[in-house]
């Protein structure tokens, strides 16, 4: 009897203990636009774990990648109203609506998407402008320094001309400067473009061969480093304020971290991506020529100065926001 009454108090207390898995005391939706291979997405798993792991399991993230919660185009938008309390935008997508933070949309030189990326947070963290006063900032970083991938090879600023090439913001700026005739849409548009033979290639960085599959078709590789493109993820000022203090510590705590591992990946993700092409596509990948890399530099002088206009016209001290980009990139690009 004694040891049934031991089983039946065992089982009494098993059925009324809390399990971890059942301790969430918060979920929040997390969209983003892209696949969920690509780097965007993958980021985001990881982020999602770790603020999983350093809540205790208090705090469960559900992620919607490849557009089934938010798109490209209503990111911004529909995490301001709500419809997912985080989201991932490409700031490039939105000419006009970052006066300041487009400045990583510049052609700078950044050579890889750490140094950009880690740059682009503590520009953010220190200035807090006021562009993304509707949302809470979680993180930011930039893709890798972005190249041509072509269906035929470019080995000069002539071979360009009049050429379509899919970019978006500071990227089909470079392209219109250059002679070339952009043709801007998101990423996540791209493929269909380019499967209905709209685009002849691509200006963005080279994990997209292989994560979108891009090296099938876009067989010539010219690496020009013109620009990175920024992104951020950004939350609804609602849901976070909603937060207990010690869970919006953790957030807090994530957003220098994930912008340096999110570049880190990135960066070793990119030679991964070449590699791959190379063996399965066999892929060409060339430098643009000196002598035209030179011509190119020349003639997109003309795009920071623009940039600057429009800064200022928004009250933004674009000389000095300009000069703590050019010595963040002397600190962190090398
Ligand atoms: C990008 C965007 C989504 C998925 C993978 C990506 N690799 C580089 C980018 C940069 C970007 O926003 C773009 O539109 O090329």
């Amino acid at each position: 009897l004694s040891l049934m009454l031991t089983a039946i108090a065992l089982t009494a207390i098993a059925c009324w203990w809390p399990t971890p898995a059942a301790a969430a005391e918060v979920s929040l939706s997390y969209a983003n636009f892209p696949p969920a291979p690509t780097f965007p997405c993958i980021q985001m798993e990881r982020w999602a774990k770790e603020v999983e792991t350093r809540t205790a399991g208090k705090v469960d993230i559900q992620t919607y990648p490849g557009s089934t919660l938010l798109g490209a185009k209503n990111m911004w938008s529909g995490v301001i109203q709500g419809q997912a309390d985080i989201g991932c935008i490409s700031l490039a997508y939105q000419p006009g609506v970052f006066p300041m933070m487009s400045v990583f949309e510049q052609p700078v030189g950044f050579t890889s998407a750490t140094a950009a990326s880690v740059s682009q947070w503590e520009l953010y963290a220190k200035r807090q402008p006021k562009e993304f006063a509707r949302v809470k900032v979680l993180t930011m970083f930039t893709s890798a320094p972005s190249n041509i991938m072509c269906k035929k090879p470019i080995s000069s600023l002539d071979d360009l001309k009049g050429l379509e090439i899919r970019a978006s913001g500071g990227a089909s700026k470079v392209l219109e400067l250059l002679g070339a005739t952009p043709v801007s849409m998101p990423a996540s548009e791209a493929p269909e473009a380019l499967q209905k033979g709209l685009i002849k290639g691509i200006l963005s960085s080279f994990d997209m061969l292989k994560d979108f599959n891009f090296a099938e078709h876009l067989k010539y590789q010219t690496v020009t480093n013109f620009v990175v493109y920024p992104f951020a993820v950004i939350m609804n000022l609602d849901s976070y304020n909603a937060l207990s203090p010690d869970v919006k510590k953790v957030l807090d705590e994530l957003g220098a971290e994930q912008a340096e591992w999110t570049g880190k990946y990135l960066d070793a993700h990119v030679r991964e991506s070449i590699e791959w092409s190379k063996n399965k596509y066999g892929i060409e990948v060339a430098q643009l020529p000196a002598a035209e890399a030179a011509k190119a530099k020349q003639k997109l002088t003309v795009m920071i100065d623009g940039w600057k206009t429009k800064a200022e016209a928004k009250g933004i001290a674009a000389d000095d926001v300009l000069a703590e980009v050019l010595a963040l990139k002397a600190k962190y690009d090398h």
